[in-house]
């Protein structure tokens, strides 16, 4: 279970199966488009941290110059699938070495049939080399074939240009290209190199130096039967990484030169075998399921910066223009937890990023009138608040809509702090917790002493006017999850802050130069601990998701069925503001993150009442995995069905938009699900312990997670 396979191309689904096809290593993630394009395709290349701007969204990952192109002549027909039959295809991703294949038989216009393999991988074991091989074999005529291939400057992001063609050149042994994006002058240099091989024949290069599109092309005669094999070398660095990107890509070009396919691919197949052998979940039982949670850890593995920590991964990963490129909660809350608990590396570089960008938040908080570090709700390279105000009406497509998370989605400050946390309770990484995380934990517990409203009449502070997880309501007052972390990460500050003072003083000392800490703030800090509200109704043991929420209109969600919308596309933003509706969990959410808060008999009531108001289908693509999770603990049997809605997000293109790039946060919940869920593990005073709770058919879930860097190895098994 380790081939995600599509056996028929419909044009109709190519971006979906871009997205899914998606390859990359950590560096950059390049869409399954073909190589030789395709009408109206979504080819796209991103690397992590190349962002230009935009307008609306600020910045976005700029497309990044084509490595992917093969175009090929057969006999002096040109090779593309919507001209000529298509006479038998296969595209296979192979989980576990990472390469895409494309398998075809094509008759030409002039009935020339070929048989064409394509292969691509982003080498794991080098970051900077690409390479994709083509064999060519003509099945029932002889002729010349001719590959040309090169590197184009010529992209752009949905018609938005990013980048200024700076400098190029073609040599017989390779064609390099300089650009710069054009706004935030990041330099980027690409080479790659072009080879044919046909048994017993000589093949002819020639340079084709057109401008921002240099170019090599291979051609040699081949008779009928006879296989030509085509090997693309591709290099590329930017001024993000190196000095100079031009002199490494050239350099990096002929050392990878002195390797053929066969030993670059093993090497990048090593790679991934020692990823899947920390990383990989057996799910014995369930061959949908395995194949799923394999698609989904590869989704995040192939996302992960492995040797950057300057950058996050977007809420759609680097696989599509969704979000373009923009982080938010959806890395700390939802693929954090699969890092830390298999890679504590790479979580470590995700949380440095938050820690470098302190600076754009103090920014933010300062403009808003706060202390401390207010995290923008969406993110990009430097930190600062990108969330678009204003967006287009997906309904109209003329009138605006405003978006109001980047002003009042506030919990994400906590989020991060939580996820600071606990990378820091499963690593005991005290460099990182003393130089970075409790500066990060202790500035946004600034920033929630002062966004806490103190209500003179009720005696209570408040945090009012925000966003919770819910996004179906906006502009509410003391949302419990908000209230909660704010309360729970003031605490944690509290905490951490006597400990740096009594055990580290002088990493205290050098802190404290840097955040100027006044002991009076912790009188401050004490008194909104004890009196931020956090609705809690002891007689029912309901928590009210935020002030008059149960006021609100309860709608039987059984009687809008069948429906293929959202209920807030049936209702509108105001319509469904005004009901009970969830567009994913909060108050179940917050009973996840922070469990200790409520006893077992809150978390059933809890449970049974919102689950029956989320809208499980159209709304967040955040909410099934937590919502089997919370199954889970619920004893609900409803559990696989969340579960698998999550499992099928990309690959089944449940909510219609998976042409848009991976829901990563749905990748990280699917497999919180499995971990935290089905498998039931937990951290107990005796240790880390499972409580299975294995859906019907699951005989085995076996997995590993690193604690304190020492492997521990769970193989959970149904008793019969
Ligand atoms: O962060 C999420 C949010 O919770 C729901 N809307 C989409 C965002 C990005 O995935």
């Amino acid at each position: 279970m380790w081939k995600i396979v599509e056996e028929t191309f419909n044009p109709e689904k190519q971006h979906h199966k871009e997205t899914v096809f998606t390859i990359g290593n950590g560096y950059l993630s390049t869409r399954g488009a073909f190589e030789e394009r395709f009408p109206a395709e979504m080819r796209a290349t991103f690397l992590h941290g190349v962002f230009d701007d935009a307008p609306v969204v600020f910045t976005e990952l700029a497309n990044a110059p084509d490595w992917l192109e093969l175009d090929i002549f057969l006999a002096g027909e040109h090779f593309r699938l919507n001209q000529g039959t298509l006479l038998s295809f296969t595209r296979t991703l192979d989980l576990r070495t990472a390469t895409l294949t494309r398998d075809l038989r094509w008759r030409s216009p002039r009935g020339r049939e070929t048989h064409l393999v394509f292969e691509r991988f982003a080498s794991l074991a080098e970051e900077h080399l690409c390479m994709v091989k083509a064999t060519i074999r003509p099945e029932n005529y002889s002729g010349r074939v001719e590959v040309r291939a090169g590197l184009s400057g010529e992209v752009d992001n949905l018609k938005l240009k990013h980048w200024d063609w700076v400098a190029q050149g073609v040599r017989a042994q390779e064609a390099w290209l300089q650009v710069k994006t054009c706004a935030t002058k990041i330099e980027l240099s690409a080479a790659m190199k072009l080879s044919m091989t046909v048994p017993g024949q000589r093949s002819h290069l020639t340079r084709l130096d057109v401008q921002n599109h240099p170019a090599l092309a291979v051609s040699s005669n081949i008779k009928s039967g006879e296989t030509a094999t085509v090997l693309k070398w591709f290099t590329q660095y930017t001024s993000r990484d190196v000095k100079n990107p031009l002199k490494d890509s050239r350099r990096a070009l002929q050392k990878y030169l002195l390797q053929d396919w066969a030993q670059l691919w093993e090497a990048h197949r090593k790679a991934w075998e020692s990823e899947w052998e920390r990383s990989d979940v057996i799910i014995e039982g369930d061959d949908e399921a395995q194949l799923a949670v394999r698609f989904n850890i590869f989704q995040l593995l192939i996302a992960a910066p492995r040797h950057d920590e300057h950058v996050n991964i977007g809420a759609k990963t680097l696989s599509g223009y969704g979000y373009r490129g923009h982080a938010f909660w959806d890395t700390e809350i939802f693929m954090l937890p699969f890092f830390i608990h298999t890679r504590p590396e790479i979580a470590r570089n995700l949380l440095s990023y938050r820690w470098h960008n302190l600076p754009g938040a103090r920014e933010k908080a300062k403009a808003n009138g706060f202390l401390g570090a207010q995290y923008p709700w969406e993110s990009a390279g430097t930190g600062e608040e990108v969330t678009p105000t204003w967006v287009p009406n997906p309904a109209d497509r003329t009138s605006l809509i405003r978006i109001w998370t980047g002003d009042i989605e506030v919990h994400i400050s906590a989020d991060i702090s939580y996820a600071i946390w606990k990378y820091w309770q499963s690593t005991g990484d005290e460099s990182f917790l003393l130089e970075r995380g409790a500066e990060v934990i202790l500035e946004t517990a600034r920033f929630w002493s002062s966004r806490a409203e103190w209500n003179e009449e009720l005696g209570r502070y408040e945090i009012n006017d925000i966003i919770g997880p819910d996004e179906y309501h906006d502009h509410v007052d003391n949302n419990v999850y908000t209230n909660a972390l704010a309360c729970w990460n003031l605490k944690t500050a509290l905490d951490l802050y006597s400990w740096l003072k009594e055990e580290h003083s002088s990493a205290w000392k050098k802190l404290n130069r840097r955040i100027r800490f006044n002991e009076k703030e912790l009188e401050k800090w004490r008194h909104v601990i004890e009196h931020l509200y956090i609705p809690f109704d002891s007689q029912t043991k309901l928590v009210e998701q935020f002030e008059g929420y149960f006021q609100r209109r309860d709608v039987n969600l059984a009687k809008l069925e069948p429906r293929t919308n959202s209920v807030q596309a049936l209702f509108g933003i105001e319509g469904a503001n005004e009901t009970q509706v969830l567009k994913q969990p909060d108050v179940l959410m917050l009973m996840y993150l922070l469990p200790d808060l409520y006893d077992h008999e809150t978390l059933l009531v809890n449970y049974a009442y919102y689950n029956a108001r989320t809208d499980h289908t159209f709304g967040s693509s955040l909410g099934p995995s937590i919502q089997a999770i919370m199954a889970c603990k619920a004893n609900d049997e409803g559990a696989y069905v969340h579960f698998i809605r999550a499992a099928r997000a990309d690959l089944f293109n449940v909510r219609n938009n998976a042409g848009d790039g991976i829901h990563g946060a749905s990748a990280g919940g699917l497999w919180q699900a499995v971990i935290f869920g089905f498998a039931g593990l937990e951290h107990t005073s005796a240790g880390w312990m499972t409580h299975p709770h294995l859906p019907e058919g699951w005989t085995r879930i076996a997995f590993k997670i690193v604690d304190h860097g020492k492997e521990l190895h769970f193989d959970v098994k149904k008793a019969f």
